[in-house]
């Protein structure tokens, strides 16, 4: 199962993915596409992984969807290939999965970041949806994701001028959870997912899916959800040992990673 669009390698409990098109600016072409939903999918079946990170180049995290391969088809090419939904795929991961941008996150590239469940960017990362600039509108979730991440006026802004927001802005918005120098980025994304994949995998998985659920539904459900699921926890050794930890005063052995 070789891959030649991208790199896929473990650290400890940490599954990496590094976009690797840089004459494209890791371009997201069908093959791209392929393959980070391909190894995603492998590193959340694999019992030794936590967690994931998806991460590009200095200079482009990805400039987005492959516009030369888009360039020429047809609509019922791109509905009969229902274009862009494999990318489903990639939120149906249940493990925790970061993206750790710089340079630029554009198009397709702003929105692969978004399908990810936080966003470290770099102090040098853009942001922007400029579908807009060649004569079409995001395609991979932007105008949906992007308006209920930083809201509809911001959003409406970026996808009717294409303009780029910088990382300031971008945290400031709630796009990216924090800013980090780029020459740190990596270390840095890899130091919080391997943090997260120490903790109690059911638990972690859980706080995932009860979080996405605030997206899905009215907030009384979600509330609801949330209260269901945390009842839950309570048929786990590792709410016992956790707990236990505590009140013992020593680090938590979880059973379940
Ligand atoms: N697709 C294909 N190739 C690309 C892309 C892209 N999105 N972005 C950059 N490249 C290529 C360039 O063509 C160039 O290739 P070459 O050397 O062969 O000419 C190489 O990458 C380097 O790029 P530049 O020389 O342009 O590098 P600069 O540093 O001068 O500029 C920019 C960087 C500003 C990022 C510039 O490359 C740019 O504007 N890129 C396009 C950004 C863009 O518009 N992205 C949105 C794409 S559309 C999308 O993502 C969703 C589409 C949904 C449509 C749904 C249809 C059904």
């Amino acid at each position: 199962m070789a891959y030649e669009t991208i790199l896929v390698e473990t650290r400890g409990r940490v599954g990496l993915i590094t976009l690797d098109r840089p004459k494209a600016l890791n371009a997201l072409n069908a093959q791209v596409q392929d393959e980070i939903v391909r190894a995603a999918k492998a590193f959340d079946e694999n019992a030794k992984i936590g967690a994931i990170v998806i991460t590009g180049s200095e200079k482009a995290f990805a400039a987005g969807a492959d516009i030369k391969e888009m360039q020429p088809k047809t609509y019922i090419e791109t509905y009969m290939e229902d274009m862009f939904s494999d990318w489903d795929a990639l939120t149906r991961v249940r493990k925790p999965i970061i993206a750790a941008v710089a340079g630029y996150a554009l198009g397709g590239g702003c929105e692969l970041a978004m399908m990810c469940d936080f966003i470290i960017a770099a102090d040098n990362a853009r942001f922007g949806q400029p579908e807009i600039t060649i004569g079409v509108m995001p395609g991979m979730g932007g105008s949906q994701r992007l308006t209920r991440f930083v809201g509809k006026s911001k959003a409406m802004e970026m996808c009717l001028t294409g303009r780029m927001m910088d990382a300031e802005e971008a945290e400031r918005s709630g796009l990216v959870s924090r800013i980090v120098p780029a020459g740190e980025l990596l270390e840095e994304a890899l130091k919080v997912a391997g943090k997260i994949a120490e903790f109690s995998m059911p638990a972690v998985m859980m706080t995932k899916e009860a979080v996405n659920r605030a997206y899905e539904t009215t907030l009384s459900e979600g509330v609801r959800f949330e209260r269901r699921v945390f009842h839950a926890m309570f048929a786990l050794d590792d709410q016992k040992e956790g707990m236990a930890a505590f009140s013992e005063k020593r680090t938590a052995q979880f059973k379940n990673r």
